[in-house]
């Protein structure tokens, strides 16, 4: 076991006052100097334009990295943002979030405001984030060189190894790990990345192609919650680092009958 000392290395990057991008992880120091400029340069060339203002925060983590695994990924095949969102409300309804709720996310998310963090809302879709403009932002993520190895590998074969699908699986393997979190839905605010997804504990990561149309520029995250202490839940999202060190299955395309008779995973 290394006892070498962890850092948590975090760039934004913000162009006019908006928000470009953003990246994240959890290395070891000999690792900073090459992340620093991975981060940097990808601040740089953006679909969004390059930055104005690269933010740059590498912490020493005080606490050892929590380590779990991957939630498994799918991918169903919707043909457009309709059928994206009708699979969206099937499997979030199926484990006890309201239509309403679902809903509600989908609407707050076609509104055009790009928030930086995601929404929480509760099984009836009432919001309960502190700041309705800002969201709460899941941070403190990363993922162990041989984990990232191997989900390398298993993205590879079904043609999705890239950094937007690795990372947007990290965030949400740390998010459902705690038991709170029922379910989440994902649209990219990149105009050019048109696909999102839905993830459970039960269900897994669920990528839906063509959930918006190319071009849109905005795009969100709500976590639907249940009942337990909201701050708690937080703390645990901002600021509990965790590790991903162990890559569960990566399906390509399957359906959606297949993944709602799907009970295996917990
Ligand atoms: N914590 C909470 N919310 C966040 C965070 C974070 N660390 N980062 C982004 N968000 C929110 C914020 O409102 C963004 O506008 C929104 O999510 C989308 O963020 O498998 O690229 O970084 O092919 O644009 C999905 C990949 C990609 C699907 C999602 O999100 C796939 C993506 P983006
Ligand atoms: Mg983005």
């Amino acid at each position: 076991m290394s006892r070498r000392k962890q850092y948590s290395i975090r760039m934004r990057s913000v162009k006019s006052g908006g928000h470009v991008s953003g990246a994240e992880g959890i290395y070891e120091r000999d690792d900073i100097s090459s992340i620093v400029k991975e981060y940097t340069e990808r601040a740089l060339i953006h679909d969004k334009g390059a930055a104005d203002e690269i933010r740059l925060t590498i912490e020493e983590l005080k606490d050892k990295p929590r380590k779990i695994s991957s939630l498994p990924v799918h991918t169903l095949n919707t043909k457009n943002a309709a059928a994206a969102k009708k699979a969206a409300m099937k499997i979030l309804t199926s484990v006890g979030i309201t239509e309403r709720a679902v809903e509600e996310a989908f609407s707050a998310l076609d509104v055009g405001i790009t928030m930086r963090g995601a929404m929480l809302m509760n099984i009836e879709g009432v919001r309960l984030e502190p700041d309705l403009l800002r969201g709460v932002r899941v941070t403190r993520m990363g993922i162990t060189k041989n984990a990232s190895a191997d989900l390398s590998r298993k993205l590879g074969r079904i043609g999705l190894n890239n950094s937007t699908v690795k990372e947007a699986l990290i965030l949400a393997s740390k998010v459902h790990k705690y038991r709170m979190v029922l379910g989440e839905l994902c649209i990219s605010d990149d105009p050019n990345y048109t696909t999102g997804y839905i993830a459970t504990r039960t269900h897994g990561y669920i990528r839906l192609p063509r959930i918006k149309k190319r071009g849109v520029p905005f795009g969100g995250r709500a976590f639907f919650i249940t009942g337990g202490e909201v701050k708690d839940l937080i703390r645990y999202l901002q600021i509990t680092p965790v590790l991903i060190s162990d890559i569960k299955p990566c399906e390509g395309v399957v359906a959606l009958k297949d993944i709602l008779e799907r009970r295996a995973h917990s």
